[in-house]
């Protein structure tokens, strides 16, 4: 197919310098003084580098460091922080293309996808929140920075949840102690190199890379003041747990199994390209992805058939060329464990319809599909799968169609698609989501907030509710004293 794979000449080299990749801490990059493990490029399987597990130690320092830098960064006139955050935007973007590859050889996403949503929408949200870091004493009077926040975020977006998280955090006069997924450290590693290349003083964004343990640290840390957390339902609830009583203010962003819902008046062409990007977007590796299809009866064999048809032209396989839909999954881990629940699906009587493309045997490859013949009680219709393969259920009425939106633990998304907007409207206010789109999906903004109801989490990320998140109440005016004399 057409163009040579874009080179990634610059981000390979980049990787050679650095065979293993240690901590930022207090503006310093240390070397690990644990244990390391491989960082695996998921397309190939070739080991690009190694990473270390950050210790107790290397989470203090970097917490004493977060805290040390706290005072004077919140104090710093919200246009002097702006100028950071700018700066960062400004320099995301100039290294735009060396960004992309770097995150396309760690996660295995398609270059097309890091290129063109992933690394604008990151200068995005730090050009937004440049905006309320300007705007803040106006808008939130009375709000202070809450201090040293750690931030934990997973491997499916890695430098977008980076800066969902480090972006409205510095922007508020926090300072933060990040850690990446262990599986994809390259881009944040980057970002930190830019960090120090623009003078962004030592302490205030700090990153230690590292697994579930560092980031179990990073949370029971007593100098955390808020965690932020992006990952499976299982750990959110772990961390819930682990700091309950702490005082620490927390957001969690979960799991998800978001409805697609399809009505028989909908623009049925505009909804299978809807498809096209809600589950088969980052090999479904999205936590909001459109899941669960739900097709109104009249219309569900042609809505199948044509989805079927869509899906014949997905193109899958190295995510370096840019005529590629679909690249590697994250880990071979997540691809045994995707096939574990595709079996049990076919176990309990589904049909698995997948593209007829070839992927390549080599690399955690998975090619797109979806699944019919499910019941609402069966696993896969309940359980995230987080990879490029959809459920499917049918309903007749309107009710139907929310009682089966509403019918599951995670309430983070939903897309209505209908020509009729009333319809359309009525249905979005009653399906229990965060976020619900009309006739689109998987569209994000830094100023729309994003967030869940129920397993899904809670807190929100983005706009003036995700800023909140990094606030303090202001201090309520008390009724005014009598005077002693
Ligand atoms: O997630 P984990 P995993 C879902 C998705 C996926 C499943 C498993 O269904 O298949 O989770 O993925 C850190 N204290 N999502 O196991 O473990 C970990 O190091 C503190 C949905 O990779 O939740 C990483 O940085 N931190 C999700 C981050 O948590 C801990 C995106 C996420 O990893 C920790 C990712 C602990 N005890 C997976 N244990 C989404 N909402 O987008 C682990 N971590």
């Amino acid at each position: 197919y057409g163009p040579a794979p874009e080179s990634a000449t610059e981000a390979l080299a980049w990787i050679a310098d650095r065979p293993v990749i240690g901590h930022f801490i207090n503006g310093r990059f240390t070397a690990p003084e644990g244990e390391t493990v491989e960082v695996v490029n998921p397309a190939t399987d070739a080991v690009l580098t190694r990473v270390g597990l950050g210790t107790a130690t290397e989470v203090d320092a970097a917490v004493q460091a977060a805290r040390a830098a706290f005072p004077k960064w919140a104090a710093l006139p919200g246009h002097d922080r702006a100028r950071y955050l700018y700066a960062l935007a400004r320099h995301v973007q100039k290294r735009e293309r060396f960004f992309s590859v770097l995150e396309t050889l760690d996660n295995g996403k398609t270059i097309r996808e890091s290129r063109d949503i992933d690394v604008p929408l990151v200068a995005r949200h730090f050009y937004h929140h440049a905006g309320w870091a300007e705007l803040m004493a106006d808008d939130f009077p009375g709000h202070t920075a809450l201090g040293v926040c750690g931030q934990i975020i997973p491997w499916n977006f890695p430098l977008l949840m980076l800066a969902w998280k480090v972006a409205p955090a510095l922007a508020a006069g926090n300072t933060v102690v990040l850690k990446p997924a262990d599986l994809t450290p390259l881009t944040a590693y980057a970002f930190a190199e830019i960090c120090a290349e623009i003078g962004l003083p030592p302490g205030v964004l700090n990153i230690v890379n590292g697994d579930g343990a560092t980031g179990a640290l990073i949370a029971g840390h007593e100098g955390v003041a808020k965690v932020a957390f992006t990952g499976s339902t299982e750990v959110g609830r772990v961390i819930r747990r682990q700091i309950a009583g702490s005082g620490k203010k927390l957001s969690l962003e979960l799991g998800g199994k978001s409805p697609f819902i399809v009505f028989e008046d909908a623009d049925l062409d505009a909804a299978v390209e809807g498809v096209v990007d809600a589950i088969w977007f980052n090999q479904g590796e999205v936590c909001c992805a459109g899941s669960r299809l739900l097709v109104q009866e009249g219309i569900a064999p042609r809505f199948f058939d044509r989805l079927r048809k869509r899906m014949e032209t997905l193109r899958g396989g190295d995510p370096l060329d840019k005529t590629m839909d679909v690249g590697a999954l994250v880990s071979r881990k997540q691809l045994a464990r995707i096939n574990g629940l595709l079996a049990q699906a076919e176990a309990e009587g589904a049909t698995l319809h997948r593209a007829p493309a070839q992927m390549p045997a080599q690399g955690a490859f998975c090619a797109p599909g979806f699944l019919t013949g499910t019941a609402p009680a069966h696993t896969v219709s309940q359980t995230e799968i987080f990879g490029p393969i959809a459920t499917t259920l049918t309903f007749r009425t309107p009710d139907e169609a929310i009682t089966l939106a509403n019918d599951t633990r995670y309430g983070l998304a939903a897309s209505v698609w209908s020509q009729n907007i009333d319809r359309a409207i009525e249905i979005a206010a009653k399906v229990k989501a965060g976020v619900v789109w009309i006739n689109a999906t998987n569209i994000f903004d830094a100023g729309a907030p994003f967030g869940g109801f129920r397993e899904s989490g809670y807190g929100r990320e983005g706009g003036r509710a995700g800023m909140r998140e990094y606030l303090t109440a202001p201090a309520r005016p008390g009724k005014p004293r009598p005077d002693p004399a």
